[in-house]
C-alpha cells in the first residue's frame, strides 16, 4: 500500500487531519486499532472553542454541529452563596459551543467513509518504521489478520497517550517529557435530565469541585471531584446526586436529578512531550500532551495541532517547502504550554486538596474573577481559545 500521509489513530486529531489534507488534495490512509462502534461510543470532551467550530465548519463537517450544538456565551463561577456569570462576548468577543466529542468523531467518520480516503478499523501490531529516512512506512496487520506495509512520505502519530508513535519520537529525537498526576480525579455522569442551568457551572465547595455541563436540552453531563483511589462501584446514583446537590447548593435554585446512563472515574494528569517531531514522524493531540479537563482544552488542543500540521504538510508535499514543517513542533508547543498552564490554573483554583490556607487563596482568586473585569477577561480569552498562530 502507498499513500502520502499515513495517519495512526482515528480520534478527533487523526480524522480531522485526514479531512484537512483531503481537502488540499493530499492522499492519506488512517489506521485505527479499535472498531468503529468503540471509537464512536467513547464519552470525552464536550466544549468546543470558537476556532475549533470554525475549523470543523470550514472542513465541511460542521452541519450537524451548527444544527444540534449549543452556542454558549459564558460560564458560571460558583463559590458558597455566590454564582457569577462571565459574559464571554462582552469580555473577549468570542463564545464556545457545547457539542460532544462523540458527535464530532461520528461526523468525521461518516464524512470519511462517505467520500473520504481509506479508514481501516480493527488493525493491530502497528509499527512506524524508517521515519528518519525519506521513505518511512507503517507495518500493521489488517482486520483480516493479513500483514501489511503502508509506504508513506510522512507519518502522523495521532494515536493518543497510550499509542505507539510517541515512544518512536522520544527514542529517536531524545527530547524530554514533563508530567504531573494531580491528587484528585473526576467522577463523571451522563444523565437523562434537562440541564439545571443555561450554561456551565464551575463550583468551588469545601467538599470538593463540581461541574455542571450538558450534551443537549435533555441530557446533562456532571462531574464530582473524588479521591483518585475511589472505585465507581462504591458510588450509587443517590450518593452521586447527594454530592452534586450539596456542591451546587444555592438559595432559590434546585439541581434537577434523573436516571444516570453512564458513570466513570477519570484520573487527572498534566503531560507534555517535546519535540513533537522526529524525522518524518509528527505527533499531534494526546499523543504528545495531556491536560486536566477543567479548562476544557483537550480536544481543542488536538484540533489546533492538526490545523498547524495540515498547513505544514500541504506546503511540504505540494510546494516542497519544509519551513512550516521544520517549525511545527515549536509552534504547536507554544500553544500546548499556554493550554497546559491554563488547565493547571483552573484545576488548582477549583479542586480541594490542600489546607485551609489553600482554600482561602482559592476563594480570593475566585472573588477576584467575580469582581474584576481584567481578571475575568484573562479567563475568558483562554477558555474560548486564543487565536491560532497560523
Ligand atoms: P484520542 O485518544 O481521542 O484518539 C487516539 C486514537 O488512536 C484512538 O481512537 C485509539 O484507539 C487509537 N490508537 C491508539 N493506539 C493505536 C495503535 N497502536 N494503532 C492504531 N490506533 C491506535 N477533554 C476535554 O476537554 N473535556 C473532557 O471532559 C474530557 N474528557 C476526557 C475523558 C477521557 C476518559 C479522556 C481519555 C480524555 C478526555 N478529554 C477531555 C481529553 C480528550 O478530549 C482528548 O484530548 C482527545 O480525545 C484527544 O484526541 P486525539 O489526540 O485524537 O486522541
Ligand atoms: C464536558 O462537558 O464534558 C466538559 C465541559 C467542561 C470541562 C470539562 C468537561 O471543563
Amino acid at each position: 500500500m502507498r499513500t502520502q500521509v499515513g495517519i495512526i489513530g482515528a480520534g478527533p486529531a487523526g480524522l480531522l487531519l485526514s479531512r484537512l489534507l483531503q481537502l488540499q488534495g493530499i492522499d492519506t490512509v488512517v489506521l485505527e486499532n479499535r472498531s468503529r462502534e468503540y471509537v464512536e461510543a467513547r464519552i470525552r470532551a464536550g466544549i468546543l472553542e470558537q476556532h475549533t467550530v470554525q475549523t470543523l465548519v470550514d472542513a465541511g463537517v460542521g452541519d450537524r454541529l451548527q444544527r444540534e450544538g449549543l452556542p454558549h456565551d459564558g460560564i458560571h463561577l460558583q463559590h458558597p452563596g455566590v454564582r457569577h456569570h462571565l459574559d464571554f462576548p462582552q469580555l473577549c468577543g468570542r463564545r464556545v459551543w457545547v457539542y460532544g466529542q462523540t458527535e464530532v468523531v461520528k461526523d468525521l467518520v461518516a464524512a470519511q467513509l462517505d467520500d473520504g480516503p481509506p479508514l481501516l478499523f480493527e488493525v493491530s501490531d502497528v509499527r512506524p518504521e524508517d521515519v528518519e529516512s525519506d521513505a518511512p512506512r507503517i507495518r500493521f496487520t489488517d482486520a483480516d489478520g493479513v500483514p501489511q506495509v503502508l509506504e508513506c512520505d510522512v507519518v502522523a502519530g495521532t494515536d493518543g497517550f497510550h499509542g505507539v508513535s510517541r515512544p518512536v519520537v522520544t527514542a529517536g529525537a531524545g527530547g524530554r517529557t514533563w508530567e504531573r498526576t494531580h491528587p484528585y480525579a473526576w467522577l463523571g455522569i451522563l444523565a437523562d435530565v434537562p440541564p439545571s442551568a443555561d450554561e456551565l457551572v464551575y463550583s468551588w465547595h469545601p467538599d470538593g469541585f463540581a461541574l455542571l455541563s450538558m450534551r443537549s436540552p435533555s441530557v446533562s453531563r456532571l462531574y464530582l471531584q473524588v479521591d483518585p483511589t475511589e472505585r465507581i462501584e462504591d458510588w450509587s446514583d443517590d450518593r452521586i446526586w447527594d454530592g452534586l446537590t450539596t456542591r451546587f447548593a444555592l438559595d432559590g435554585w434546585e439541581l434537577r436529578t434523573g436516571p444516570v446512563t453512564e458513570k466513570s472515574i477519570l484520573p487527572m494528569r498534566s503531560f507534555v512531550s517535546a519535540p513533537m517531531r522526529h524525522g518524518r514522524l509528527f505527533l499531534a493531540g494526546d499523543a504528545a500532551h495531556i491536560v486536566p479537563p477543567t479548562g476544557a482544552k483537550g480536544l481543542n488542543l488536538a484540533v489546533a495541532d492538526v490545523t498547524l500540521l495540515a498547513q505544514a504538510l500541504v506546503r511540504w508535499l505540494t510546494e516542497g517547502q519544509t519551513d512550516l514543517a521544520d517549525t511545527y513542533s515549536d509552534r504547536a508547543l507554544a500553544r500546548v504550554w499556554r493550554s497546559t498552564h491554563f488547565s493547571w490554573w483552573m484545576t488548582s483554583m477549583f479542586h480541594r486538596s490542600g489546607d485551609d490556607l489553600d482554600a482561602e487563596l482559592q476563594l480570593s482568586q475566585l472573588r477576584r474573577l467575580c469582581s474584576s473585569e481584567t481578571a475575568a477577561r484573562e479567563l475568558a480569552e483562554n477558555y474560548t481559545g486564543l487565536p491560532l498562530d497560523t
